[in-house]
């Protein structure tokens, strides 16, 4: 019958890369991509919205190694907000909320306040914020056994040099050399305080050079919202979210595509779209959508496929939504199911832009959750947004399921609720994800990622062919850093 006579989709482990001729050295790859029509990322690497992998301390962590975390929808807006918040202010070159000294606060107070509030200096200022001096620790020193009730005006430093609010940082390194200061007051016109820089700032700027930054130097933010909610999509936008991702387990659902659509219109920040498998739902969303994620069902923790029997093995739906898109200059995200680095690396030839990781990054410091010991080994929690723990604690929307006065027995779950190995710090996974990613390049003879894409091809391996790809016939006494057996 016709009805049988159907295609065939492939998966990770059904592919590997056909080997080519090169003089790529694999250090020498760059990884650079855009996973949305105007944000560009050195490492092309994301972090699952989830509730078990991406809050702020992981979206920091993601940026500043020129990545990008998606913070989760299991939270209130004014969490969403705060959250936001703290990504965009981490790596601010300008602090605006600086702790300031009055002239007649004695030493004693004023060395108090800096050690509560964390900083080593302090400017003075008046009543309408006219700054008058600086006080550091160096300024309070000599005053600490016998003048501690002096005022700050008798041990501040009075000639202090501060700079325009639009001074660059370059400028303001070149004052802080030329005095040999650490801080720089920044005033208007009528010398009032509207900021401060700091040496350390520029310096721990400096430390990541790769990372995501927006034109204001902020680290970029992505964060995920139900498809029906444009008040949270709006409320991410004015918080300065770089990237709204409408997160939806089937974005071809035509209410979805025409919520999507509206949200679009009302927000600055790109809109990533997803997800999706197939070429006619790409097809529905490219003329409005700056970047497209793909994956129904190939998550680690997904019950997607045998729940509902519908869904798309992953390099065949990443081909199909690629194809599509690349007409229209939309970026794709692969998202789900990668486990090692070379599915990541497969995901891009198979036409992806960057690719989504959960399972991977759940394990690290930077994700949510504390570290359990089980049987003397260390995991943490890792579940699915589809999974009854995470949709009793306000989830659902995802999968489109209005869960809100249902009893839990009534929920049919699409994800389960699993514990991951701990592994320590978000840096040293991502290391390991983009070195096997530059390899991979490295053996197709590709120097970037177009290049890779265009130039990579795969090949089809067999079930011994398989098993020939993994360790076998040894025991492996030693778990490398980037390979354990399932
Ligand atoms: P993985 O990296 O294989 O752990 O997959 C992570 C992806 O799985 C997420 O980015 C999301 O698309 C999907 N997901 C999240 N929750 C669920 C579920 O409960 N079914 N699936």
């Amino acid at each position: 019958s016709a009805k049988l006579d159907v295609p065939e989709a492939l998966t990770f482990d059904d592919v590997l890369l056909r080997p080519k001729e090169s003089r790529v050295e694999p250090d020498e790859a760059d990884l650079s991509t855009r996973v949305s029509k105007n944000v560009e990322l050195q490492v092309p690497v994301l972090s699952a919205a989830m509730d078990t992998v991406t809050t702020s301390d992981m979206a920091i962590a993601m940026a500043r190694q020129g990545g990008l975390g998606v913070i989760h929808q299991n939270m209130d807006i004014d969490r969403m907000v705060a959250e936001i918040e703290r990504v965009k202010r981490a790596d601010e070159l300008v602090i605006r909320d600086v702790v300031t000294a009055r002239p007649d606060q004695t030493v004693r107070e004023v060395d108090a306040m800096m050690q509560e509030r964390g900083v080593s200096g302090a400017p003075v200022v008046d009543e309408d914020d006219e700054v008058l001096g600086i006080i550091s620790g160096t300024d309070i020193r000599p005053y600490l056994e016998v003048g501690e009730a002096d005022e700050v005006r008798e041990a501040m430093t009075d000639e202090v040099i501060t700079a325009a609010e639009d001074v660059t940082p370059r400028e303001a390194l070149e004052l802080m050399y030329e005095h040999k200061i650490e801080r720089v007051p920044l005033v208007d016109e009528q010398n009032r305080l509207v900021g401060l820089i700091t040496m350390q700032g520029i310096l721990q700027r400096r430390e990541y050079d790769d990372a995501a930054r927006a034109d204001d130097g902020s680290l970029r933010c992505g964060v995920a919202v139900g498809p029906f909610e444009q008040e949270r999509a709006v409320a991410a936008d004015e918080a300065g979210a770089d990237v709204v991702f409408i997160d939806c387990a089937h974005a071809h659902n035509l209410n979805v595509v025409e919520s999507a659509r509206e949200i679009k219109s009302k927000v600055e920040a790109d809109v990533v779209v997803g997800n999706v498998g197939t070429r006619e739902a790409a097809e529905d969303l490219v003329d409005f959508a700056d970047g497209l994620k793909v994956g129904i069902g190939p998550g680690s923790i997904c019950t997607t496929r045998v729940v509902s029997g519908a869904g798309m093995p992953q390099i065949t739906a990443v081909t199909e939504v690629a194809d599509v898109a690349a007409q229209h200059d939309v970026p794709v995200i692969a998202d789900g199911g990668i486990r090692y680095s070379g599915d990541a690396i497969k995901a891009i030839a198979a036409g992806a832009d960057a690719v989504m990781l959960g399972s991977y990054f759940a394990g690290t410091d930077e994700a949510p959750g504390r570290v359990i010991t089980m049987n003397g080994k260390k995991y943490k929690q890792y579940r699915g947004m589809g999974s009854v723990g995470a949709m009793s604690s306000g989830g659902g929307e995802r999968y489109l399921k209005d869960v809100d006065d249902q009893d839990e027995e009534e929920y049919v779950p699409e994800g389960v609720e699993a514990a991951t190995p701990y592994k320590g710090s978000l840096a040293s996974e991502l290391h390991q994800l983009v070195g096997g990613m530059r390899s991979g390049m490295g053996y197709v003879g590709a120097e970037t990622i177009p290049e890779f894409k265009q130039r990579s091809e795969f090949v089809r391996v067999s079930s011994a062919g398989h098993q020939e790809s993994h360790p076998h016939d040894v025991m492996i006494t030693d778990e490398a850093p980037n390979y354990r057996p399932d």
